[in-house]
C-alpha cells in the first residue's frame, strides 16, 4: 500500500497495515532474539490474555518513565528503523517512548479482549481527527484467524458504538481479572474485521482504536513486539487540512495530563 493511501486509511479507520522494509535476516534475527527473552523471563498468571507482556528499554533511547527497565540493543533498532515510514505517514512529530514490548501467545492461548489503550479521555485532544498516540505491531510470524490475529473496530477512534459502555478496562485496570466467559469483552462484533499480516509488515494504529485478538488455536506462538509512539504537542499538527473541532481549539494549552481510560463526553 502506498503510503498516501495508508495514511488516509490511519485518519479514518484507525490503522494501517504498511511494508516495515526490514534489512534480510532482520526477522530470524528478532525472532531468535525474543525467543530468549520469553524463555528466560519469570511469565506472570496476570499475562493470560496478552500471552507475555515483556517490557524492554532501549540503551540509546532510554524509557524516561521507567529507568529501571532492562536495556537491549535491538529495542533501538526498533524505535529507529521505522523513522523514513514515521515520515512518510506525517507522523514525524511521534517519540517512540523508549520501550518495545514482547507479546507473544503461546499454543493454545486464550483471545485478547477488546479494547483501546488512550489514557487521555478527560482532554478535549481525545477529539483530534489525527492521531497522538500510535502502536507500532511488528508480527514475527505471518497471522491468521487460526493462530490469534488482530482484529479491530474501524473507526472506533472517533465514535462511540455500543461496546464501549460494556468494556472493563485493560490490563492492570481491569483486564487481567475477567472471566474467559465474559460476553462483551470477547463479543464477536458485527463490525469487527481481521488484520492478518505477514510476518515483517507493520501494523500501525490510533491508541482510542478498539482491538483485540482471536485465541491462538496452532502448536505454535504467535509472536509481536509492540511499541509506543506519542506526539507531544496538543496543536494542530503542521500541514494539517482537515477540520479542527471547537473543543480542540478551545483547549486549555496548559492543561495538566490525568490518567483516564474510560471514553468519556469526548467520544460521541
Ligand atoms: O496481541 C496483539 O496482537 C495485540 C496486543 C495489544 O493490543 C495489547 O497488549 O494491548
Ligand atoms: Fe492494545
Amino acid at each position: 500500500m502506498h503510503l498516501a493511501d495508508a495514511y488516509d486509511q490511519l485518519i479514518a479507520e484507525g490503522y494501517c497495515i504498511v511494508d516495515g522494509g526490514l534489512p534480510e535476516g532482520k526477522l530470524q534475527t528478532l525472532r531468535d532474539w525474543s525467543d530468549k527473552w520469553l524463555a528466560n523471563t519469570k511469565h506472570s498468571p496476570k499475562w493470560r490474555y496478552q500471552g507475555s507482556d515483556i517490557h524492554l528499554s532501549g540503551i540509546r533511547n532510554p524509557a524516561r518513565r521507567n529507568p529501571d527497565l532492562p536495556k537491549d540493543e535491538e529495542i533501538d533498532f526498533l524505535i529507529e528503523h521505522p523513522a523514513r515510514l514515521m515520515s512518510g505517514l506525517h507522523l514525524d512529530d511521534f517519540r517512540s517512548g523508549g520501550t518495545f514490548q514482547i507479546i507473544s501467545k503461546p499454543a493454545g492461548a486464550p483471545a485478547l479482549y477488546w479494547h483501546q489503550d488512550w489514557a487521555r479521555w478527560d482532554d478535549p485532544v481525545s477529539m483530534s481527527p489525527w492521531p497522538q498516540q500510535v502502536f507500532l505491531n511488528w508480527y514475527l510470524t505471518d497471522t491468521n484467524r487460526e493462530n490469534g490475529c488482530l482484529r479491530v473496530i474501524p473507526g472506533t477512534h472517533r465514535r462511540r458504538i455500543d461496546l464501549h459502555d460494556h468494556l472493563v478496562q485493560p490490563h492492570e485496570s481491569g483486564g487481567y481479572d475477567i472471566a474467559e466467559t465474559d460476553d462483551w469483552m470477547f463479543f464477536d462484533h458485527p463490525q469487527a474485521i481481521d488484520i492478518p499480516v505477514k510476518a515483517g509488515q507493520l501494523v500501525i494504529a490510533d491508541a482510542r482504536m478498539l482491538h483485540g485478538t482471536w485465541p491462538n488455536r496452532t502448536a505454535e506462538r504467535r509472536t509481536l513486539l509492540l511499541g509506543w509512539f506519542y506526539r507531544k504537542a496538543n496543536h494542530v499538527p503542521r500541514g494539517w487540512q482537515g477540520d479542527v473541532p471547537s473543543e480542540i481549539l478551545a483547549r486549555d494549552p496548559e492543561l495538566p495530563f490525568t490518567w483516564n481510560r474510560q471514553p468519556g463526553a469526548f467520544l460521541r
